[in-house]
């Protein structure tokens, strides 16, 4: 991605003719037709996730027996994969942007943000709104990871892209991502993130660190929380009623 296409220049010269994606590019910054893509953080890492969403998409699409549903804007996952092609479970993917440290380039700027900490992670059996199935529901957890340098000066923004995939537990830290929110961070050291380093040696242990995490319940979330427990009590007892009715075998 290289930038936002501008329809009406004033310097447009039409028909352009081009050859190569370099030389259409060339010819499109020549008449000014590429605008450049944001620099604020989110909006930037936005267009990025949308758009490596939107590739393994196609490549899923191109692959025998593989199921997928992209996830909604602020849920989790970002994308889930199914079907034979992956073992008939349930997986979740979810895509991460981050930017290098401006001083310290072996760093990201600021923490990765795993999970959101006081809903669907900590109570993995229930099903939480913006989320497609209970968290426990997924065979597995994968991030994928988009590292940059931001350049200021060029139109595409983005630099030096690095791509690392990792299961969250792997490249967890022990501090939040976020000093309001409610999130689970990772490692900020980008060789830790690279190779799989966090700050624990097993899934249970992260796990249990972070679901006796004492995050914030908002009155919301509670609310919220009250609702799933109460809609679960409902459907143990449908079940329950239907068992009880079933024919007794001699
Ligand atoms: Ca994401």
């Amino acid at each position: 991605m290289l930038g936002i296409f501008r329809k009406t220049s004033p310097s447009a010269r039409w028909p352009i003719a081009a050859s190569s994606a370099d030389q259409l590019e060339g010819l499109l910054h020549e008449h000014d037709h590429l605008l450049p893509l944001p620099k604020e953080p989110a909006a930037l890492a936005n267009i990025l996730e949308v758009s490596i969403v939107d590739y393994l998409l196609t490549r899923l699409d191109a692959t025998e027996g593989a199921e997928h549903t992209r996830g909604t804007e602020r849920g989790y996952p970002d994308l889930e994969i199914s079907g034979p092609a992956f073992g008939g479970s349930y997986h979740a993917v979810d895509v991460k942007v981050a930017r290098r440290g401006d001083t310290n380039k072996s760093k990201t700027q600021s923490r990765i943000t795993l999970y959101t900490g006081n809903t669907y992670f900590k109570w993995p059996d229930l099903h939480w709104p913006g989320t497609m199935r209970t968290f426990n529901d997924y065979r597995s957890h994968l991030d994928i990871i988009i590292i940059y340098t931001l350049d200021s000066d060029s139109k595409a923004r983005v630099q030096d892209m690095e791509i690392i995939v990792q299961q969250p537990w792997k490249i967890a830290s022990k501090q939040r991502s976020s000093t309001t929110r409610e999130y689970l961070g990772a490692v900020e050291s980008i060789a830790a993130l690279r190779d799989g380093r966090g700050e624990f040696s097993t899934p249970a242990e992260f796990y249990r660190f972070w679901r006796a995490y004492p995050f914030k319940i908002s009155a919301q979330v509670q609310k919220q929380l009250a609702r799933l427990v109460q809609k679960q009590q409902q459907e143990i007892e449908q079940l329950r009623g239907q068992t009880a009715q079933l024919p007794l075998e001699d």
